[in-house]
């Protein structure tokens, strides 16, 4: 099964000391962006097209195309700005990544840059997360000593200073126009758009905004090539990413291979179910994605194939929960974290996800009522499609799709009033 694997950006994870610049070049560090710097920008921003690369960050945007989007005619600064603020729940692989192998970042950052002609690049980490931040900051450091980052780059004539900005602490600030918002020293809420941040982004500059895994995938893009990156997963996408594996699972953890693998191939690579777990439901890219079931086992996870299954890849962030969990009390846990990090600025998400909240509270206490359900699929209709930014539609999407798949134990709390699965209940409902 381990055949299944591609290791690219985790291939040195357990090299030792992976994270030093020594360790990186050992393994063939930064000769890719020799080889960049010896060719043009727009052939750069030609063979990441070429590649297939979308957004590793959840929405699957061509990378190249965004690239291209940055007008060269503009005369103001162009920046390029890593979104390195994972928070989406379940979601564990950015983090992993800049801890083993925040070279793989760095080099991919200056090889975007040099394509997108910018000189200033920002790599906005979330705020909890210090220790990340921490080993950024030594590896840009070491970067900048060996002519990596500064002026000349490798004698090229580009110049490129790198900042490491720790955030706050806020999911909103994954959200790209809100992470500008706040690396411009403001609270972070979502900008209207248009204009797209590679129209007017920070500092209302041409900015490009990628996912980490998105930036870290460059350097073997153009190493490698774009026909290899595009000879691996599906027609439409292309390459391999790090999945997130985690919940009722034997071996939870990051596992790299190409996209259109199976859910049921990646539970082989983690080991299967844990001992006496059957498989009830999952999320194929954290809780902003709508749950899916063992029913959709062998659905390939591409966009194309889980969008058609009524959910969306995400970030990938499969999180695997067995019979013994209580889908209502999953899901009033994930709108509880929807409700806390609401930015507030628009209606329907700040005054919505605290309903949400009053209603699963009753349900999965035991007293509410059958028009409870009625009433959270109305709240969802009002908020899907109405909310300034993404969050408020992902507060909506393990709500509709628990009722359409578990209406039964919803009403099985009504019955028994109170969740069947509290172990304090001596009657297990199943
Ligand atoms: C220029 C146009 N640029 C689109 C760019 C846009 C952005 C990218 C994708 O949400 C999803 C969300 C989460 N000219 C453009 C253009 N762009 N049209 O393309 O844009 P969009 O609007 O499709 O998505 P988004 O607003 O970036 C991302 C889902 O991902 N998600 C992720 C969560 C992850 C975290 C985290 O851990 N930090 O929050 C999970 O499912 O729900 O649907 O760059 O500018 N005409």
């Amino acid at each position: 099964m381990t055949d299944m694997l591609t290791p690219v950006l985790t291939d040195n994870w357990d090299a030792e000391r992976s994270w030093t610049l020594d360790s990186y070049q050992e393994q063939g560090g930064y000769r890719a962006l020799d080889k960049a710097l010896a060719q043009s920008q727009d052939s750069i921003i030609e063979q990441v097209k070429d590649s297939g690369l979308r957004g590793r960050g959840g929405a699957g945007f061509p990378t190249g195309m965004k690239w291209s989007f940055i007008p060269q005619d503009n005369p103001k600064p162009k920046y390029l700005v890593v979104n390195a603020d994972e928070s989406e729940p379940g979601t564990c692989k950015d983090i992993p990544l800049m801890m083993a192998s925040p070279h793989t970042l760095i080099e991919g950052v200056i090889i975007s840059s040099y394509a997108i002609r910018a000189n200033h690049a920002f790599i906005y980490v979330r705020g909890e997360v210090i220790h990340v931040v921490r080993r950024l900051q030594r590896a840009v450091q070491e970067a900048y000593l060996a002519g990596h980052l500064g002026k000349d780059i490798h004698g090229s004539g580009y110049d490129l200073d790198l900042v490491i900005h720790a955030g706050a602490g806020a999911y909103i600030c994954g959200e790209e126009t809100a992470l500008l918002d706040s690396l411009e020293g403001r609270r972070g809420q979502p900008r209207l758009r248009p204009p797209f941040p590679a129209v007017a982004g920070l500092y209302a500059s041409p900015t490009v905004i990628n996912n980490v895994e998105s930036i870290a995938s460059v350097p073997s893009i153009i190493d490698r090539g774009a026909d290899w990156f595009s000879s691996l997963g599906t027609e439409k996408s292309k390459g391999f990413v790090i999945y997130s594996l985690s919940g009722h699972v034997k071996k939870p953890g990051q596992y790299e291979a190409p996209l259109g693998i199976t859910l049921r191939q990646l539970l082989d690579l983690g080991g299967g179910m844990r001992e006496g777990s059957e498989l009830k439901f999952w999320t194929p890219g954290g809780s902003s994605t709508p749950l899916l079931t063992a029913e959709h086992l062998d659905m390939p996870l591409d966009y194309e194939a889980v969008g058609a299954a009524g959910s969306m890849l995400g970030t990938r962030a499969l999180q695997i929960f067995d019979q013994t969990t209580c889908v209502v009390r999953a899901v009033l846990r994930w709108t509880e974290f929807y409700k806390h990090e609401s930015c507030g600025k628009c209606t329907p998400c700040r005054e919505g996800t605290w309903w949400l909240v009053q209603a699963l509270t009753r349900l999965e206490n035991g007293h509410g009522s059958e028009d409870d359900l009625e009433l959270l699929l109305d709240q969802c209709d009002n908020i899907l499609g109405r909310a300034f930014c993404a969050l408020g539609d992902g507060a909506t999407s393990p709500i509709t799709s628990s009722i359409q798949y578990f209406r039964e134990e919803y009403l099985a709390h009504l019955t028994h009033g109170g969740c069947p699965f509290d172990p304090a209940r001596s009657t297990a409902w199943a």
